[in-house]
């Protein structure tokens, strides 16, 4: 059989694409074992152990620029650690092998095992703190909705660029104290909020398909790795989204310094935090409504991924039987 080759050029772009998958599937599989065993730490371990050990068998020269925390902190799939067989394209990859630990330990819809691979150099660094951000999904003027103006007349032009009344608007928010007057905010003009326990990344997807999640806008601070990874899922598909890393401490800024970041009031767009062409991947770890749970049957493992790759724009949603199950 003559060997089939792909340029180069065309690596990252499409075998990946499909390579990635396995990792994100390996991942969530892992992580599922341990659903609803009210132990978070585990079922995360359990993620970033198979995660790393599929990525280890990429044709890639990867960096972690997104992962489980800083080197001193995270012994695996750290922020600068080495992924792949080293012999491929370098790539910047941004991990988050369990996205909703709560989620997954206490077996609630959502928990996703996620991953976004780019370009080397390409990918924001940013230090596990908080970021503060706002999405909306493709179709709409540029800047419609802006970061820094009041949540209630982001409601209001987002409304009236959907031509809609603000009460047909939803926007999606995580359940926490900090966010109380943003809610108030956003009710205060008529609009629905659709409050989630954890899972930002998922939210954001939410709003690149409105017409069926419901979901017209994303709102709030979150976690800043979470981030990255909404913006390489939001750069293939189309959306807006600014951001800007929550630094209100000297600590932080001097971790943001060190991560490369000169202006710590920096609005992020989409294009800053993903400079480059990029491949986004999640699998579903609980049932969702972005993606279904892993199913365990007799002999069979099914999965749910979705994949994105930006050059195109092209979305597979991969619904996968495993049937060998001893390499899980
Ligand atoms: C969000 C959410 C995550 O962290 O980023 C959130 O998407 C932010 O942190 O699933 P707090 O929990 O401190 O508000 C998670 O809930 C967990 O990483």
């Amino acid at each position: 059989m003559t060997s089939i080759t792909v340029p180069h050029g065309q690596m990252l772009a499409r075998v990946l694409s499909i390579e990635i998958v396995r990792v994100t599937e390996r991942a969530a599989v892992s992580a599922a074992r341990l659903r609803g065993r009210g132990d978070e730490m585990a079922a995360d371990q359990a993620a970033v152990d198979a995660m790393r050990r599929e990525l280890g068998n990429l044709a890639i020269d990867g960096t972690v620029v997104i992962g489980e925390g800083e080197m001193d902190e995270a012994p695996m799939l750290f922020i600068g650690e080495k992924v792949g067989t080293r012999s491929g394209p370098k790539v910047d990859i941004a991990v988050d092998p369990l996205e909703g630990t709560t989620l997954c330990a206490k077996n609630m819809p959502g928990a996703i095992a996620t991953l976004a691979m780019a370009d080397h150099g390409t990918l924001l660094h940013a230090p596990d703190i908080y970021m503060d951000k706002i999405a909306i999904g493709p179709g709409y003027p540029k800047n419609v909705v802006d970061l820094d103006a009041p949540p209630g007349e982001n409601i209001l032009n987002l409304a009236k660029a959907k031509g809609v009344r603000p009460e047909a608007i939803t926007a999606m928010i995580l359940d926490r104290p900090r966010h109380a007057d943003l809610i108030a905010a956003v009710r205060k003009v008529g609009a629905a909020v659709s409050l989630i326990t954890d899972g930002d990344v998922a939210g954001v997807i939410h709003t690149a398909d409105a017409d069926k999640t419901g979901i017209d806008i994303y709102l709030g601070i979150g976690g800043a790795p979470e981030g990255v990874l909404a913006a390489a899922a939001l750069r293939c598909i189309g959306g807006q989204m600014q951001t800007r890393l929550v630094i209100d401490t000297e600590e932080k800024r001097a971790r943001a310094a060190k991560m490369g970041i000169k202006d710590p009031r920096q609005k992020y767009q989409i294009e800053d935090m993903v400079r480059g062409n990029c491949l986004f991947a999640a699998t579903g770890v609980t049932d969702g409504r972005m993606l279904r749970g892993v199913a365990f049957g007799e002999g069979i493992i099914e999965t749910e991924t979705v994949v994105m790759r930006s050059a195109t724009g092209t979305v597979r949603w991969i619904r996968a039987e495993h049937r060998q199950l001893d390499k899980f």
